[in-house]
């Protein structure tokens, strides 16, 4: 490991608190970091990792409107679901704090005001966009439009959620007012603006030139946005919700809220240890920001502008940034439900907290975009943790319990084959620590799990419940490898699968090893006893993975039907051709389908004029018991037709939503058949 930092400073981006995290969130950034962070703490290194929940911002305000209660409801409420899911997960942060704490309060005023009294900020009155409804000035997500950049509908002020381009209101096309849907006018204020351009060519010497070994999708971010040239950004913003700015004469303005976050990285560090200025200020400290594609140009270009005009704070020493992960093909979408949510997933599949991560940092879009499927996960469960991983596990275990009452035998004379085995495990050691020290997990994992393979294949290839019964000797030294190779996997998955590593230390009755014991032949001495074999992992059956599918896709019909637009009015009618309709209000008595057909059911309906037939083609929607008792408005003066030789007298009124579900339309409460509609 590089390792001429002295300590090591982790930060996870900030989780927005106006609602759960869901699995993009875990597969691009809080999962790398964890491995990252549990590596650096397996070998012994000073680490802290700090996160909490981004609490100002209009997305928060946007949601309280909504729900009609206040923004500090809302943060206090996903705030602690989201701190509660990340334990639960056994995402390990040091500390999980909170941008509407005091300390942080204090922390990004007192960093504004320092830069406003240094004279870095630029002062200007400039027009920006205007609700008069709404009585309020329009920034980031209160305004909406095209997207100039794709084209997409329903862009926001600050960023499209669909190209996840950074916006500025100005950009949009045909901007419009999320508060009251109104067409905004211009009307003058005063922010202060954060000069980016006097940090270009710092930020080029940094990046450009100094950290070439970031990963491919964030130097060129970074180099696009250096080569487009930086403008003067807002760090203000006229908003109630969020941290005043700090300047008399700056009533109903606060921090814009990517000034005001990333500062959240350095108050969680203060509320962590009073050391906090030697993690931040030294340059024998390493800092590493792990965070999504959409947070790019705040953590590599705005932020480390901000640190650089502050004067006295290290900046990051990578930022290893993964891309989106869409879910069944789709983007993953917080206003859609069309997410697998964290705080759901921990409900649903109790004891699997550990699949979860094996699956999401095996699917990790790393250096693309990549896709979470549920059958993924169910045959990344079934056919590598418990196949590989569990099986072989439990069968150094079990025979050893069996053969030797869970005494580690002792090893003999190791043959050509032994010796081929534990020399594969050291390369595999090697490559481990190069894939995590250089941010490639999915690799990482793969090295890890490699552990297990090679396992299974000795014991395969050794077959000791042959041996046993021939050469006992030999099959004591077969199972003191495959115990030493058990507690190395312990070692291994650690940084992926903690809970699994946990379990495996408990069956083998020993104490966590440090990092620099992986490779070690003689973890486990001869005589050890180990505990009580059980099963690491548990087939996930197809009911379970059916029953996710099912909810996905009832929220694709919710969507689907949110997104259809009603059809066109028809053509104008006079209220004498209204009066010619005979609405009543009817009950089907009786109900049942057709022969030789999907479509048509036979119903008897009572009228309060009369008991009558009619024929509907509604049989693929209901069932005739479903029917049976229903009220139903029926038209009742409609021309007799013929259906296969019944008559049907009448016709039931319908409605067919956006999924093609037909609905009945029924009085609000128990009406006398016969009553009419008017
Ligand atoms: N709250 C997360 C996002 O853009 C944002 C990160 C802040 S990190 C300082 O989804
Ligand atoms: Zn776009």
């Amino acid at each position: 490991m590089s390792n001429d930092f002295k300590r090591y400073l982790i930060t996870s981006a900030l989780p927005y608190a106006n609602g759960p995290v869901h699995i993009g969130h875990l597969a691009g950034v809080y999962i790398p970091s964890d491995i990252y962070t549990r590596y650096l703490r397996l070998r012994g290194r000073d680490v802290i990792s700090v996160c909490g929940s981004d609490e100002h911002g209009v997305p928060i305000t946007i949601k309280a409107k909504k729900e009609g209660i206040t923004p500090q409801q809302v943060v206090d409420r996903y705030h602690a679901i989201i701190k509660d899911s990340f334990e639960k997960l056994g995402i390990s942060f040091d500390i999980y704090s909170r941008t509407t704490s005091p300390t942080h309060a204090k922390t990004a005023s007192d960093f504004f005001r320092k830069l406003y009294d240094e004279g870095k900020f630029v002062e200007q009155t400039t027009e920006q966009f205007y609700d008069e409804e709404a009585k309020s000035f329009l920034a980031d997500r209160y305004i909406t439009g095209t997207c100039p950049k794709c084209g997409a509908e329903g862009a926001y002020g600050d960023q499209c959620e669909v190209c996840g381009s950074t916006l500025s209101p100005d950009e949009l096309v045909n901007p419009r007012s999320t508060l009251s849907g109104a067409t905004p006018v211009k009307r003058e204020t005063k922010h202060w603006y954060l000069p980016l351009d006097k940090y270009e060519s710092m930020l080029r010497e940094w990046i450009l030139e100094g950290h070439k070994e970031w990963k491919s999708n964030v130097y060129g971010q970074c180099k696009s946005w250096l080569d487009g040239g930086l403008l003067p950004r807002a760090v203000s913003r006229d908003l109630e919700w969020g941290i005043p700015v700090p300047v008399e004469g700056a009533e109903g303005k606060v921090l814009y809220v990517w000034f005001d976050a990333p500062i959240g990285y350095i108050s969680a560090t203060k509320d962590l240890t009073p050391d906090w200025e030697k993690y931040w200020k030294s340059e024998d400290t390493k800092l590493v920001h792990f965070i999504g594609k959409d947070n790019i140009v705040f953590h590599c270009i705005v932020f480390p502008s901000m640190l650089k005009a502050h004067g006295d704070y290290i900046l990051p020493e990578n930022v290893p940034s993964n891309e989106f992960l869409n879910l069944e093909g789709r983007k993953i979408s917080t206003s859609k439900n069309w997410a697998v949510w964290l705080h759901e997933y921990l409900v649903d599949f109790p004891g699997k907290e550990d699949v979860l991560r094996y699956a999401l940092c095996a699917t990790a879009p790393e250096t693309k975009d990549n896709d979470f499927t549920w059958k993924d996960y169910q045959a990344r469960n079934n056919n590598e943790l418990v196949a590989v991983l569990g099986n072989f596990v439990n069968r150094a275990l079990v025979l050893t319990k069996k053969y030797y009452d869970g005494e580690v035998p002792a090893c003999g004379e190791l043959a050509d084959y032994d010796r081929d085995t534990i020399a594969e495990l050291s390369e595999i050691k090697a490559s481990l620590e190069s894939n995590i020290e250089n941010y490639r997990f999915r690799e990482a994992l793969k090295d890890a799990m490699n552990f297990a393979r090679i396992g299974n294949k000795y014991l395969a290839d050794s077959e000791p419940w042959k041996l046993i019964k021939t050469d006992a000797e030999r099959v004591k030294t077969i199972l003191n490898i495959a115990l030493q190779i058990t507690a190395n996997i312990a070692i291994a998955i650690e940084p992926f699968m903690p809970f699994s590593a946990a379990k495996i230390l408990n069956m083998l009755a020993c104490e966590k090893f440090g990092w620099e014991r992986l490779g070690a032949m003689d973890l486990l001495a001869a005589g050890h006893h180990i505990g009580e074999p059980s099963l690491l992992f548990e087939k996930i059956e197809d009911e379970a993975i059916q029953k996710q599918l099912d909810r996905l896709e009832e929220i694709a019909k919710q969507n689907a039907a949110a997104e259809v637009k009603a059809e066109p009015q028809k053509a104008e009618c006079s209220f004498d051709d209204f009066q010619k309709m005979d609405i009543r209000v009817s009950t089907i008595l009786e109900a049942e389908k057709l022969p030789k057909t999907k479509k048509l059911l036979k119903l008897t309906i009572d009228t309060g004029i009369d008991k009558r037939t009619i024929v509907s083609g509604i049989a693929e929607h209901f069932t005739p018991e479903e029917l049976v008792g229903q009220q139903v408005l029926v038209l009742v003066n409609l021309a007799p037709r013929d259906f296969r030789g019944i008559t049907s007298q009448g016709m039931i009124l319908m409605a067919e939503d956006a999924t093609g579900a037909l609905r009945l339309v029924q009085p609000n409460e128990k009406t006398n058949n016969g009553a009419m509609v008017g």
